[in-house]
Parts: C-alpha cells; sequence; structure tokens
C-alpha cells in the first residue's frame, strides 16, 4: 500500500475528543478529570475498551501508566511510542493532553483498519497525573518510568484532603502490576495543543517545538498569629497572609530582574483560618519558575529566597521553604525534531519550529529516550482553562503528522 498518501481519520478523532469531553464535562463547557478521581477512571476505561477494540495488548503499570501496544512485524525491535495524559486540570480544557492520547489512538486505528503493520510495534500511553494539580508535581508518572522519581515517594503525594496518591491509584483500580521503569523505545512523540499564542498568530497549524523548559516548583508556608481583627492593633500583628502578598509581588517582578525568557508564577494559595475577622495565622503557597536555562531558574530563586527571608522576618512571620521538585529544560532529539518540522511541510500544513513554555510527559521521556513533540495551535493561546480551544482540522492535521512520523521511525532498523 502507498503508504505517503495514508490519512487519518478527522471525523473520528473528532468524536472520540468528544466523547472523552462528556466525562468530567463542567457547566462552562471544560473537563475536569483531575488525577485519579472517579472521571480519570471512566476515561482510562473508555481508552483502554478502544485500545482492545483493535487488538493491542493492554499493560498497566504499578504508577498507572497505560499501554497500548499495536503488534509490528519484528518483535524483537523496540517499538515506537506516542501518548499523553487524560487527567485535566480542575478547571481545565477539552485538548489538553486528551488529544495526545485520541491522536495516537486514530492513528493506531487507522493502521489497524487499513491492514498496516510497520515493522516495529506502536505503543500507546496515557500517563498517570500528567498536570500535577491535584498531588503535586507534574509528570509524576513519567518521572518514575524515567527513573528521575521515586515510586513510593510518588505513592505518598497528598492531595489537600489528605488522600494519598498511591491509595487513590488503587481506588481507581488503576495499580497495575506491571514495574513502572522505562523499557527500551525507538522514538516517542507527543502531541499537543500549544497552550500559547505563538503558532495562530503566524498562521501556523503545525509546530515543532525544539524543546521544553525547565520547571521548577516551591512550596512556601508561613506562620502567623490569629486573632481577633477588631481589638487587635495593626502594629505588632504577625499576619501571615500580608506577608505572603508582599512575597508574591516579588514573586511577580523576578523575571524582570532576572532578564532573559523566565516566566514565574504563583497560582496555589491556601489561607487558615481563611476567616473574614481573624488574622490569618497561615499561609501556604506554591511558585512555579520556568526558563529556558535550568541555571538562570536557579539563580532567580537565589535571588528571591533571601527577599522572602526579609519579609518573613519583618512581619514576625516564620517561613519554611519546600523546594519540592525540578524538572531539567528538554531540549529535544534533533533527528526527531527535524522530522516532525519536515513532515509538516511534507504534508502540505504551515509549519514553524518553536518552543514548549508548557511542561510535557516528553520532558522526561526526553531523558531516557529519543523525543519530540507535535504542536497544534490553540484558539486565543488560552489553555487550562475551560474555553480552551483547537480546530478540529487542526488535530486532524497534527495526528497526520504524528501518523507519518511514526510511521517512518517505525519503518527503520
Ligand atoms: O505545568 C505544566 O505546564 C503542565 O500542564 N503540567
Ligand atoms: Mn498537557
Ligand atoms: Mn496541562
Amino acid at each position: 500500500m502507498d503508504l505517503d498518501s495514508l490519512r487519518i481519520n478527522g471525523a473520528r478523532l473528532q468524536h472520540t475528543l468528544e466523547e472523552m469531553a462528556k466525562i468530567g464535562a463542567t457547566p462552562a463547557g471544560g473537563v475536569q478529570r483531575l488525577a485519579c478521581s472517579d472521571e480519570d477512571k471512566r476515561a482510562r476505561d473508555l481508552l483502554v475498551s478502544w485500545l482492545r477494540e483493535i487488538d493491542c495488548e493492554v499493560t498497566i503499570d504499578t504508577m498507572g501508566n497505560i499501554f497500548g501496544r499495536y503488534a509490528g512485524t519484528d518483535p524483537s525491535l523496540p517499538p515506537v511510542m506516542s501518548g499523553s495524559h487524560v487527567d485535566s486540570q480542575p478547571k481545565g480544557g477539552r485538548f489538553d493532553g486528551i488529544l495526545g492520547v485520541m491522536g495516537p489512538l486514530e492513528v493506531l486505528r487507522t493502521l489497524h483498519e487499513n491492514g498496516v503493520r510497520p515493522k516495529r510495534s506502536v505503543v500507546l500511553v496515557d500517563w498517570t497525573n500528567e498536570e500535577g494539580s491535584r498531588f503535586a508535581p507534574a509528570m509524576v508518572a513519567s518521572g518514575v518510568w524515567a527513573g528521575k522519581l521515586d515510586l513510593q515517594w510518588a505513592y505518598d503525594r497528598t492531595d489537600i484532603h489528605g488522600k494519598k496518591q498511591g491509595d487513590e491509584l488503587e481506588r481507581i483500580g488503576y495499580k497495575g502490576s506491571a514495574p513502572c521503569e522505562a523499557f527500551p523505545v525507538h522514538a516517542y512523540y507527543e502531541l499537543h495543543i500549544e497552550q500559547g499564542p505563538m503558532l495562530e498568530a503566524k498562521g501556523m497549524i503545525i509546530g515543532a517545538p525544539k524543546g521544553v523548559l525547565c520547571l521548577h516548583w516551591y512550596d512556601i508556608h508561613l506562620e502567623g498569629t490569629a486573632n481577633q481583627v477588631g481589638p487587635t492593633p495593626m502594629e505588632g500583628r504577625n499576619d501571615a497572609l500580608v506577608a505572603a502578598a508582599e512575597m508574591i509581588i516579588k514573586v511577580d517582578q523576578l523575571p524582570a530582574a532576572m532578564g532573559g525568557n523566565m516566566v514565574a508564577t504563583v497560582g496555589e494559595i491556601h489561607n487558615y483560618p481563611n476567616s473574614r475577622n481573624i488574622i490569618p495565622d497561615g499561609v501556604h503557597f506554591t511558585i512555579d519558575i520556568r526558563s529556558w536555562d535550568d541555571d538562570h531558574a536557579l539563580a532567580a530563586f537565589d535571588k528571591l529566597r533571601p527577599q522572602m527571608l526579609e519579609i518573613a522576618q519583618r512581619h514576625g512571620t516564620p517561613i519554611r521553604i519546600e523546594e519540592t521538585w525540578k524538572v531539567v529544560k528538554a531540549p529535544f532529539d534533533q533527528d526527531l525534531f527535524e522530522r516532525v518540522y519536515a513532515t509538516g511541510v511534507k504534508l502540505g500544513y504551515p509549519t514553524m519550529k518553536w518552543v514548549s513554555g508548557a511542561g510535557h510527559d516528553a520532558s522526561y521521556m526526553n531523558q531516557v529516550m529519543p523525543s519530540a513533540m507535535i504542536f497544534v495551535p490553540s484558539i486565543g493561546g488560552r489553555s487550562h482553562v475551560e474555553v480552551e480551544e483547537t480546530r478540529w482540522e487542526d488535530c486532524e492535521a497534527g495526528a497526520n503528522v504524528l501518523l507519518h512520523c511514526l510511521l517512518e521511525n517505525a519503518n527503520e532498523i
């Protein structure tokens, strides 16, 4: 068969994305499928049923990663792999992660219905808890698989209700038996929405990111003195929330102070006891610093730390700093990166090279095997929001590029 003319079924891809969007659907048109939640389970169950329909061998590992293997003609050769995540942010979008699982599913369906059996097997993967929103950190299961994070440490991560990730994985029936450890993979591709404005702004349909920024996460805990807001004079208060507010402004000012391509964000904050007529005596907030240069990101926190210590001292609110998680920047495999770009051009899609500011499981895959990503535009550059949107024809384009990149690597020795 003329493989060059092979294309995926865009309508069927749209249907799978629409079916998945019904799981955890929110009233404003987004999804909530938090890691290891009942909604995550329902999405996983649907994915497994679809994989079995096309005779894929399904394996679940001890971190709940789901692998669907579409057999090639030579089982002795390391497979090619593609995947992403079905979990979402609390008020997430209908494309983040799930496109990178439905895309390879559509590729496998296309191979299966056309009787195409490449030399190498093609493995689809759904990585557990890519978002790191319910259980920090992000990309935790691909991190364990890549040998960069400890399994028990990952199991012990707790959500704000004190539930453990390992227990929740067991509860939803996805704490598998296969070891969560890397096996030889010839090439890994991840299809994902850009989650930024650039492709749309440049009129592009396919993005070939050269890599992913480093991600450094910190957790800051402040201890104040609670009291009745009325009789307590302003002088001498130990107000943990005011101290936190000063620190949060410093975080926001950090990238400008450091220069270079950096972002710094406080995205999560918990205030205790969080009553309008009690001076806060406890605050926990998170810091996310990203840069194309790990040392640049580390230098940024070295600049921020003394500023926070001074603010804590001045307010009499002792501070505890947790260096929660770091994943180094991921410069992708040059050959695969160039293949993504060349395939986009060959298939006739406006294509550009770019970089990923969002973290992805490919960040860890990149540390243990040749990896690259395929981006498609986010309308308005929006993501991690319920209005997240990508054109169906762009999803189809991305899956076609994925099909041909995987086939080329799957048929090379
Ligand atoms: O944090 C990220 O960029 C990804 O959504 N985990
Ligand atoms: Mn994602
Ligand atoms: Mn995300």
